[in-house]
């Protein structure tokens, strides 16, 4: 089989970069190692960036999230039993956020492709990626049983953390750089209302708890937990319980209800550089990966595919490379930009059990300033609703 670009992995980057390039008339096959089921009910993020809403909308593919997603314009920092909402619109000109799971974004995508003709083959897990650094890479995969080749003019690596793409590198020219977090997220689905309009991110003496939302009728919640935590040790009346206490507030109370769905998420911060050999380009979880407490793991997915479908039109359309050339490097610049962000409210929101009453005090002073100064709160808006594309 031959296309024009092969794409390993239906999850958001991988989908929205094959969505653009069809809108482009760029023929283009992905590959996905899970069943259509599979990925479209994998519990993940939440909350798109205006730039994310901004490219499914002008691309076709805002329908459903223009009638179901929630537009949130702030969030609130909650602390020493406080409670100090940050604006959006005000400190960044008018941007926002939309609440509308992953599962939706990446379900929307696949029945658009359905629709307009686009190939997803699931359960075709790539095996080799060859000859990359010549004019006609080729993947290698396994599908019902059988081995095939999709040959092509450029491979896009969509294919997450643990995929084939970055290890397809060479060693001598990948570098890499990670920071582990001592802590996890225990994360639970509930069919119970939320209790807020707006997330909520609380650091509290017993750890960070986040309250955010799939639906008005859907609550979204987060513990902080050991990074070995076991799940089992969390019955549905301790996970209740301790979400009362961290995000304890006089007068404010938490609805509970069914939990439908519970996980642990482990924490990292990682970025590979360059995100691009030969005819081989990565995007999103394959070339980076940050702590979920800034909401920037999907969104930075949808930036990469975003300016990767940017530049490769171009050089199909006009035979210009520039903008290949300049993929790693202009994308790099925003994922470090987004490691930062992401790093930052980690650490300032989240309970380290090796730091000490200092790093705390450091905490609830970096917290009261963000409460207090318009130039601190226009900063964590601008980062969280995304600094522009390019
Ligand atoms: P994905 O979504 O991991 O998709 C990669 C796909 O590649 C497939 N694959 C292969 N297919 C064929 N052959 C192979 N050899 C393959 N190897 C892998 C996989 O099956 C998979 O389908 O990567 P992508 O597209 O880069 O998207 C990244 C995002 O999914 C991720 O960054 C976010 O979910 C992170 N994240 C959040 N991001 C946000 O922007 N806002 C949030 O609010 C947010 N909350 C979260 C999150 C991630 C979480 N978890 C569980 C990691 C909350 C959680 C709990
Ligand atoms: C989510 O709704 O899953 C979510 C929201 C905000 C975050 C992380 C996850 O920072």
């Amino acid at each position: 089989m031959r296309t024009s670009v092969g794409i390993i992995g239906a999850g958001p980057a991988g989908l929205l970069l094959s969505h653009l390039l069809r809108q482009a008339g760029i023929e283009n096959v992905v590959l996905e190692n899970r069943t259509r089921d599979y990925v479209e009910h994998r519990q993940r993020a939440g909350v798109l960036e205006q730039n994310t809403v901004d490219a499914l909308r002008s691309s076709g593919a805002g329908e459903r999230m223009d009638r179901l997603g929630l537009r949130h314009d702030g969030i609130e920092l909650r602390f020493a039993r406080e409670g100090h909402r940050v604006d959006f619109p005000s400190h960044t000109g008018g941007r926002s956020v939309m609440v509308y799971a992953q599962t939706e974004v990446v379900k929307d995508l696949i029945a658009l492709s359905e629709r307009q003709g686009g190939t997803i083959r699931f359960e075709a897990e790539a095996l080799a990626i060859e000859k990359a650094d010549t004019g006609s890479p080729l993947i290698r995969y396994r599908h019902e049983g059988a081995e095939h080749t999709l040959e092509c003019d450029i491979v896009a690596a969509c294919d997450g953390f643990h995929g084939i793409g970055r290890q397809s590198m060479p060693p001598s020219l990948l570098r890499t750089w990670s920071h582990e977090y001592p802590f996890a997220w225990l994360g639970i689905l509930a069919d119970v209302p939320p209790s807020c309009d707006e997330l909520i991110y609380a650091n509290h003496e017993r750890g960070f708890a986040l309250h955010s939302m799939r639906s008005p009728q859907v609550s979204r919640l987060y513990l902080q937990v050991a990074p070995d935590e076991d799940l089992n040790a969390w019955p549905d009346e301790r996970i209740w319980a301790e979400l009362d206490a961290r995000f304890e507030l006089p007068g404010w109370s938490l609805e509970h209800g069914p939990i439908t769905e519970k996980g642990i998420t482990p924490m990292r911060s990682f970025v590979a550089e360059p995100l691009r050999y030969g005819r081989l380009f990565l995007a999103g979880d394959a070339a980076h990966i940050v702590p979920p407490t800034g909401a920037k793991g999907l969104n930075l997915a949808a930036a990469d595919a975003t300016l990767l479908a940017a530049a490769i039109i171009q050089a199909h359309d006009k035979g210009d490379e520039s903008l290949l050339d300049a993929y790693s490097e202009t994308a790099l610049r925003r994922v470090w930009r987004a490691e930062h962000f992401s790093y930052f409210m980690t650490t300032m929101l989240h309970r380290d059990p090796h730091a000490d009453e200092f790093a705390h005090r450091l905490q609830l002073s970096n917290l009261r300033y963000i409460a207090s100064s318009e130039a601190a709160a226009a900063s964590l808006a601008e980062n969280y609703v995304g600094l522009p594309v390019v």
